[in-house]
C-alpha cells in the first residue's frame, strides 16, 4: 500500500484527494489545523487508512515535527500532494492590506517549498511523486490577483524547475494548475459566504473531486510517464483577459 502526505486535507481539494486516494487504496497524512475536521475523516475513512497531522504550515517546528512524529505505517511518503493555501482579499495592490499579502506569501510559498525539502529525502529513496496545486491565476492576471497570483506563478513554477533537480532520480512532478473550483476558497479569499455563492452562480465550475481526480489519475500513472502540468478549468471560464482604459 502507497501513502500520500496531503497539506490542508480539511476541506476542499485537499479532502477530495484523501478521500479518492483512500478508495483508491492508498494511505494518506492529511494535514491541516483544523484537527475536529481531521478527526472526522479518520473516523469516517479508518485510522488504519488515515494519519491527521494537524499543524499550522506557516510554523516550519511543528510540520518538522509531525513528520518526525508519523507512525511508521505512515512515514515512507510515496506522494506529495503541496494543496494547502489560500487567497485573502480581493483589493487592488495599492489598497491591499500587507498583512494578507504576508500571509498569502508565508503560506503558498514559504511553507510549500519547506514542506517539499523536508520530504525529498524520502520521496527520492522512494521514487516518489510530487503534486502540487498551483493555479491559472500565477498564469493568467486578473484584478485584484496581486500576490495570489505572484505565490501561484511561484507554486507553478518552482515545481516545473523540481523536475530539473530531480532528473534521474525517478522522482516525478507535476503542477496542476486549475480554474474555479467551488470549495471555501473564496469565502476564505472574501469572509462571505454570499460573496462565494455569487461568484460561482451559474458557472457550474469544478469540484473538489474534479481535481481530486486529476491528482489521482497523475499519481498512478506508470512510472515511466511524467505530466509537468494540467491547466483544468470549467468551460464557463476562459482566459481573455486584455483590457485597455481609455483617456
Ligand atoms: P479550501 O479553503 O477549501 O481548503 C484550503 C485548505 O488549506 C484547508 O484544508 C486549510 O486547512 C489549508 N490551509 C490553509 N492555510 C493553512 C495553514 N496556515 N496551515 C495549514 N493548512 C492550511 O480551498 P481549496 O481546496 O480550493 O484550496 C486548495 C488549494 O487549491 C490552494 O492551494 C488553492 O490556492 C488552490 N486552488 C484553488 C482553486 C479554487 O478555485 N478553489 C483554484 C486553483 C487552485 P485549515 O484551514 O484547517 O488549516
Ligand atoms: C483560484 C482560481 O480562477 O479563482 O486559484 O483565481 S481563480
Amino acid at each position: 500500500m502507497k501513502t500520500a502526505f496531503v497539506s490542508g486535507a480539511t476541506a476542499g481539494i485537499g479532502e477530495a484527494t484523501v478521500r479518492t486516494l483512500v478508495a483508491s487504496g492508498w494511505r494518506c497524512v492529511a494535514t491541516g489545523r483544523r484537527a475536529e475536521r481531521l478527526d472526522a475523516l479518520v473516523a469516517d475513512l479508518g485510522a488504519d487508512k488515515v494519519h491527521p497531522a494537524v499543524f499550522d504550515v506557516r510554523d516550519a517546528e511543528a510540520m518538522n515535527a509531525a513528520i518526525a512524529a508519523l507512525p511508521e505505517a505512515f512515514a515512507g511518503i510515496d506522494l506529495l500532494v503541496n494543496n494547502a493555501g489560500l487567497a485573502q482579499g480581493l483589493s487592488p495592490a495599492q489598497e491591499a492590506n500587507l498583512a494578507n499579502w504576508q500571509t498569502m506569501i508565508d503560506t503558498n510559498v514559504t511553507a510549500m517549498v519547506t514542506l517539499t525539502r523536508l520530504l525529498l529525502p524520502t520521496l527520492i529513496a522512494r521514487k516518489g511523486a510530487i503534486v502540487t496545486i498551483g493555479s491559472v491565476a500565477g498564469n493568467y492576471v486578473y484584478p485584484g490577483g496581486n500576490v495570489y497570483a505572484g505565490s501561484k506563478a511561484f507554486a507553478n513554477h518552482f515545481t516545473l524547475a523540481l523536475r530539473a533537480d530531480l532528473h534521474g532520480t525517478g522522482v516525478r512532478v507535476t503542477s496542476i494548475e486549475p480554474g474555479m473550483v467551488e470549495t471555501e476558497f473564496t469565502l476564505v479569499r472574501t469572509g462571505s459566504q454570499q460573496a462565494s455563492d455569487d461568484l460561482y452562480r451559474g458557472v457550474n465550475p469544478m469540484t473538489a473531486d474534479d481535481i481530486a481526480m486529476m491528482v489521482k489519475w497523475v499519481a498512478e500513472l506508470p512510472p515511466h510517464l511524467n505530466i509537468n502540468r494540467l491547466e483544468p478549468m470549467p468551460v464557463n471560464q476562459d482566459f481573455a483577459g486584455f483590457r485597455v482604459a481609455r483617456d
